[in-house]
């Protein structure tokens, strides 16, 4: 058969939260030294960018102040930065964005889909950077009132399209956006299994999908109880493969090396059916 290029591969964004209270690795990168050593071992273990992120968004959690959300980001995104690391900053904040950009960050993720903060739009555009753009209704404090829809895959696409529309207005560059399900912020577990099930309708937008269903809740509800957060990431690497089949982007994992094994068989099975 003639060879069409190589298959693109779907991206690793590995998680590096710097923060005492994330769901899911709170408290166990405080320290900027362990937090460097971490999204180097990352890095290793197969992720094309790392994600820094100074301020939890679990649910419920509290909005923090940028001087402490800053402290804990920047020094650890210009470590990695020097190191050669592509990072991305996981802020809702424009000044955070910047800061972090100006530390060597290319990448800016927010999930609040430049909703938090009006600023956002116009730091994006003038950082000329990718950016990640979450369906977001409202702060992590009290998002889970907002987890109402009727059509939650229209509601969320049509959301989606609309934000990413008001980026592009300001000035970003669509090849640099990348928009994200933002699987249970304002979702439920049946929500998010929608939303991953009706992937290929956001695919088909034609924008760079990214998902970020890792250690999540909606995954934990599979598994018996008792299980641990770590527990959750076989289930992880199993949606990163089937992400990847639906044709993601990319997927955000806490777990870089199980997602990295799931993704190397997916490739290796799509490249099997070109056969
Ligand atoms: N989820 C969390 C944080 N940041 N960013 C993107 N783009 N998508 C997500 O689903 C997402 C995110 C939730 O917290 P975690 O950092 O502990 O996974």
């Amino acid at each position: 058969m003639a060879d069409a290029g190589a298959l693109e591969r779907t991206r690793i964004m590995g998680v590096l939260n710097v923060t005492p209270d994330s769901f899911s690795d709170g408290g166990r990168w405080v320290h900027p030294d362990a937090a460097i050593a971490h999204g180097l071992e990352l890095r290793a273990q197969g992720a094309d960018v790392v994600d820094v992120g100074g301020e939890s968004t679990r649910p419920g959690a509290p909005r923090v102040p940028l001087e402490v959300e800053q402290e804990r980001v920047l020094p650890v995104v210009r470590a990695l930065a020097q190191e050669g690391v592509v990072v991305s900053v996981d802020t809702m904040n424009a000044a955070t964005a910047r800061a972090a950009v100006e530390a060597g960050a290319s990448w800016v993720n927010d999930v609040s889909g430049g909703l938090a903060d009006p600023e956002m739009g116009r730091v994006v555009s003038d950082l000329g950077v990718h950016y990640v753009l979450s369906h977001w209704r409202g702060p992590s404090e009290t998002m889970d009132e907002h987890a109402i829809y009727e059509d939650v895959v229209a509601e969320v696409r049509d959301e989606l399209v609309e934000r990413a529309a008001a980026m592009i207005v300001w000035g970003v560059d669509p090849e640099r956006i990348v928009i994200d399900p933002g699987l249970g912020f304002a979702k439920r577990a049946q929500h998010n299994w929608a939303l991953l099930g009706h992937l290929g309708e956001l695919v088909a937008l034609g924008f760079r999908v990214l998902v970020g269903a890792s250690r999540k809740r909606f995954l934990g509800a599979l598994l018996p109880s008792g299980a641990t957060l770590e527990d959750r990431d076989p289930a992880t690497a199993i949606v990163s493969a089937l992400a990847a089949r639906e044709g993601a982007w990319g997927v955000r994992v806490h777990d870089v090396a199980s997602t990295r094994a799931a993704l190397d068989v997916a490739h290796a099975w799509r490249e099997g059916a070109r056969g």
